[in-house]
């Protein structure tokens, strides 16, 4: 797996666990909201859209993903030979950073949105779809320094910024039409 098919693949790979949580969190979510029902300045801190539960099963999500996916790595690895590095090996903390990063990026953004005066729901552009790889990247960096830098490179990141809207945007209209989301952002 060379060249561009390798870069998009391990680009993408790298941010897996960070794509589970949200959609992990949408089929969980319920429960006591994590604001606990409290306003700031007329409005809701977060929401009842960000919830305890949704968070807690996100989180697990994407790093029961990280290391499912370092098995299937190892599997593919020694049967067709793959090259080293192609696809980046997640160490646990790393796992969690990108999967708790995730969520966190995610409230932060609902932080924002009741700010700028946003319902639950609402959906605020550019932030909908990027949110979560901000909030990922930076927790992974504090978690895992040295990985995140050798793993995201600056083609990786670049594939990221560019592929992860386009992948947000369909699964959440699938989402949608399957019924599991209220709207199709
Ligand atoms: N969810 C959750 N906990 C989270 C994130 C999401 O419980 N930390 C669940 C909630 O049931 C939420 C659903 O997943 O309604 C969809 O997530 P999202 O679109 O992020 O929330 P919204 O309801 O649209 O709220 P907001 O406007 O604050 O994003
Ligand atoms: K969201
Ligand atoms: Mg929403």
């Amino acid at each position: 797996m060379a060249g561009l098919v390798g870069l998009v693949a391990g680009a993408l790979w790298a941010m897996l666990p960070a794509y589970v949580p949200n959609n992990a969190a949408v089929l969980a979510g319920g429960g006591a909201p994590i604001d606990g029902g409290r306003t700031w300045g007329g409005r809701r801190i977060l929401g009842d859209g960000k919830t305890w539960r949704g968070t807690a099963a996100g989180t697990l999500a994407g790093v029961a993903l990280a290391v499912a996916l370092n098995a299937v790595n190892a599997l593919v690895a020694d049967t067709v030979g793959l090259a080293a590095g192609v696809l980046p090996v997640f160490p646990l903390t790393a796992a969690l950073g990108l999967a708790l990063g995730a969520m966190l990026g995610d409230i932060g953004a609902s932080f924002l949105k009741r700010r700028t005066g946003r319902e639950r729901g609402a959906s605020f552009p550019g932030l909908d779809q990027l949110d979560f790889v901000v909030g990922a990247l930076l927790l992974s960096l504090v978690l895992a320094t040295d990985w995140t830098l050798a793993t995201f490179t600056p083609a990786r990141l670049a594939v990221v910024f560019v592929a992860t809207p386009v992948l947000h945007v369909v699964t959440n209209v699938i989402a949608y039409l399957i019924g599991a989301k209220n709207e199709p952002w």
